[in-house]
């Protein structure tokens, strides 16, 4: 009697069979190719969710498929284990954020096993761990002496709700990227990663980032934010001092009707000095510097400004030009004051219609129809200049080039290159993180902890209030120290580093994740750097890439690795989504993995998240799909298990060549599947079309009539045949449904393991379509003949007999009352 699929009982078994067989340990082979394979690591919230099933099953198939493959694996999984959930976990339940993080850990590493992940587990890396974030703190020290961290005061994005600072990167549109609060701004004394030393570095390589996403690129590119322009000088009417504008635009320097400043400018106080506008102008710093910076930039924003009293005077034209306070303008980009251009600039035009500022066209469009009123700014480069004294009639293109020449030549101005990008604050004023290994003293000042004092560990004593504050001020045990300088009294940095430190090369630690003289062995990170292909969010576009990427290049230029890029290909899937909406806590409209791993097993949960969308693109959630994943699954079961029991497999090489049209067409569908298969997962990770053609070739077997063929000989053709297609089906479907996988292919006659099987090669002389000659009649009687595929359907072959030229005159002028169609063989057309 066969046995019924009991996917609960294959799964554990498998299970236990890899991690017996240490099936997934890798070791470094210096000989044959490796591939690094990476889902990014999760945080340890409690429990798995579909998402999450959905991102390690793919990269499961792609790891499985390249060691089938002959590539030497490395596909490793651990805990991005710092972070405020923890934190928070702690002030409400009582549970030390360590304690509370581990329980987690523990339930989510049994749920990822039972999802059968190929993973080395032995590469396990924890980032709240000791011998983890040390490392953070070497690294922290190594960029300390080379000027890449350093402390400063300045204007920070501030959550009230977490109760600490964010970098740029975290605040989306104004909001807190993990509790959506509102950012404010505070200024605080902070440490910084000076990204902005590699900022050109991480533009110009992003060129030679071929297996990333377009728009992945695109994000980081706007992100970083070239501008290439010209800083220009505009003198102070009455006063010494220069005020130094940064503009793309030097064309239409002749159009300046009024300079922005931003509140923040540390000129403006001298400017506004005993003028009557003062106090006006302070009551409106006051009010812009709470405001978030997205916010005061968002192009729909209302601009809202004051006049200071003072004027500038313009460098060629020495008219004198209005000085505006300007909330729009910020002290973090270019040199914090802006000439403003009504006429084309937007934003400008905006503010010089609300507060009744004169606007001037100076750039004539193509057309010659731009005349005052404006209703917007003409922004475009197009067109010839005019209103510009010696350059007017130029085109903008090279009248920038000749302004930027001419204010140049007068020493008021200079090209300059501008970034967006903003160095990364990594202070948090939170527990649970890797705390900052700098000391105060107050007779030398900023003292790093000496490397062999490392790591700096986190105390236990330190009361979760919720209070913000950094609470590791509140340790006296840790707070307390003794200067390595001098011996005397100090205190320790209590801010934490912000938890993207952690995620920022945990993948070079898996390629010697026991390492204890370093942070890497430079071996193993040569042997398996960079990683061939990575997988995760979109939602991490700018964030946690751009920071690996920099990471990856300071930890280079320290000589412990040759790459300066991390991952070669990224893949980022798509959300999935349920009624519409994305899987949500808050939604209530969860799918527990826990429970469909219950009902349907591994196996189908994994087929289903890969079969119901590419990679890329969202899924939707469908509970028939899941049933129907299943169900296939139990067919092939099925199939697999007649087919054995019946003993008609053969596996003796036999010439098929000469075999019957059927038995040919069984080994056709199978090269063709394979090629199918393979090449889907190859070309861009199609696997939903790579599982429909197994479907497809599940289907078409199925159909094969089972009764015995005519002769022994083409009998024993037919078992070769079919022993040959069930062999394939198991194998292709390995990647995807492994554990069910491994049992039929002990079932079929083989031993363990599936994944020691070379992945299968076809014969490109099999993948082609049988062609047959098809006859055409014309009411009976033979007219012509053509070639054509010998599946080819009644539809093609009808069109193909009534067009054929030869048919054509039988049949001119007669209305056709019929076509019969015997496929594979003959038309007649009844006329
Ligand atoms: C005059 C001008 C005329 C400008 C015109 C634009 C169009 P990107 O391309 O993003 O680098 N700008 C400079 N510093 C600023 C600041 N701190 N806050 C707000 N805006 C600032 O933008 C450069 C342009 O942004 C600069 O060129 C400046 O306005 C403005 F028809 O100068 B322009
Ligand atoms: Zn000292």
């Amino acid at each position: 009697m066969e046995k019924t699929y009991q996917p609960k009982e294959i799964e554990a078994r498998w299970q236990a069979y890899w991690r017996d067989h240490q099936t997934f340990k890798v070791v470094e082979d210096p000989i044959g190719p490796k591939f690094y394979c990476l889902e990014m690591f999760p945080y340890p919230s409690g429990r798995i969710h579909m998402g999450h099933v959905r991102v390690y099953a793919i990269g499961d198939v792609i790891a499985r498929f390249k060691r089938m493959r002959g590539y030497q694996v490395l596909h490793p999984m651990g805990w991005d284990a710092f972070g405020l959930p923890a934190e928070n976990a702690a002030i409400q339940k009582k549970v030390h954020p360590a304690v509370w993080t581990a329980q987690n850990i523990g339930y989510m590493r049994s749920q990822l096993q039972k999802m059968g992940l190929s993973y080395d587990w032995d590469r396990e890396v924890t980032t709240c761990r000791p011998e983890y974030y040390r490392w953070n703190q070497w690294f922290f020290l190594k960029m300390y002496e080379r000027g890449l961290a350093y402390r400063k005061m300045a204007s920070v994005n501030w959550c009230p709700s977490c109760a600490t600072v964010l970098a740029n990167e975290q605040v989306i549109e104004g909001h807190c990227w993990r509790c959506d609060s509102v950012v404010i701004q505070k200024n605080l004394e902070q440490w910084f990663f000076r990204i902005t030393a590699y900022a050109e570095e991480l533009l110009s390589e992003s060129d030679r980032l071929t297996g990333w996403p377009q728009r992945v690129l695109v994000m980081q590119k706007n992100w970083i934010g070239k501008s290439r322009g010209v800083e220009i000088a505009f003198p102070v009417a009455d006063r010494s001092e220069k005020l130094s504008i940064f503009t793309t635009r030097p064309d239409t320097l002749f159009g300046v009707t009024f300079m922005s400043i931003a509140a923040e400018h540390p000129l403006l106080p001298a400017l506004i000095a005993g003028r009557p506008e003062e106090a006006a102008v302070r009551a409106f710093i006051e009010k812009v510097k709470g405001q978030d910076k997205t916010v005061r930039t968002a192009l729909n924003q209302e601009k809202e400004g004051v006049f200071t009293g003072a004027h500038a005077v313009h460098p060629l034209t020495g008219e004198r030009i209005p000085i505006w306070v300007a909330n729009f303008v910020l002290m973090d980009y270019g040199t914090g004051i802006v000439m403003a251009v009504p006429a084309h600039d937007q934003r400008d035009f905006e503010f010089a219609r609300k507060y009744h500022l004169p606007i001037r066209i100076v750039i004539q469009n193509p057309s010659g129809t731009l005349a005052e009123p404006l209703t917007a700014a003409y922004t475009e480069e197009a067109g010839t200049l005019v209103n510009s004294g010696p350059f007017s009639g130029l085109p903008p293109l090279e009248a920038q080039s000749a302004i930027a020449r001419s204010v140049e030549e007068k020493g008021l101005g200079r090209e300059k290159i501008h970034y967006r990008l903003r160095d990364w604050g990594v202070s948090r004023q939170r527990y649970w993180g890797t705390p900052i290994p700098m000391l105060y003293c107050e007779r030398c000042g900023v003292v790093p902890v000496p490397e062999s004092d490392l790591p700096v560990a986190l105390p236990e004593d330190v009361p979760f209030t919720g209070k913000g504050g950094s609470p590791l001020s509140e340790s006296p045990s840790f707070l307390n120290t003794i200067c390595p300088k001098c011996g005397g009294p100090a205190r320790r940095e209590t801010d934490t580093m912000d938890t993207f430190v952690d995620s920022s090369w945990y993948f070079l630690r898996y390629t010697s994740p026991h390492e204890t003289s370093g942070p890497i062995h430079p071996k193993g990170a040569a042997h398996w750097m960079p990683v061939d292909q990575y997988i995760g969010g979109i939602e991490h576009a700018v964030l946690h890439l751009l920071y690996a990427r920099f990471f990856t290049k300071v930890i280079r230029d320290l000589g412990l690795i040759k790459v300066g890029e991390p991952f070669a290909h990224l893949l980022t899937q798509g959300m999935v989504i349920k009624d519409g909406a994305k899987m949500s806590k808050s939604k209530g409209n969860i799918v527990d993995p826990d429970q469909l791993i219950e009902t349907f097993g591994a196996d189908t949960s994994r087929l289903f998240s890969l079969f119901a969308a590419p990679p890329e693109k969202d899924l939707e959630w469908s509970d028939e799909g899941v049933q129907g994943a299943f169900r296939f699954l139990q067919r092939v079961w099925r199939m697999v298990q007649e087919f054995a029991a019946s003993g008609r497999a053969l596996r003796e090489q036999i010439d098929l060549s000469e075999a019957s049209p059927r038995v040919k067409q069984i080994r056709r569908m199978t090269h063709r599947t394979i090629k199918r298969v393979t090449e889907d997962i190859e070309k861009g990770f199609q696997f939903n079309t790579a599982i429909a053609a197994l479907m497809e070739f599940y289907n078409a077997l199925s159909r094969d009539p089972s009764a015995a063929p005519p002769s022994q000989e083409e009998e024993q053709k037919h078992r070769a045949a079919y022993t040959e297609a069930l062999d394939h089906l198991v194998l292709l479907l390995s990647p995807f449904a492994p554990h069910l996988s491994e049992s039929l292919w002990e079932v079929l006659g083989h031993s363990p393991s599936i994944l020691d099987v070379s992945w299968p090669s076809y014969d490109p002389a099999w993948t082609e379509e049988e062609v047959v000659e098809v006859v055409v009649q014309v009411n009976g009687k033979v007219r012509s003949k053509f070639p054509a595929p010998a599946n080819a359907d009644e539809e093609t072959l009808k069109e193909r007999a009534v067009s054929d030229p030869k048919t054509q005159p039988w049949i001119e002028g007669r209305p056709i009352k019929k076509v019969i169609v015997v496929k594979g063989k003959l038309v007649n057309i009844v006329v």
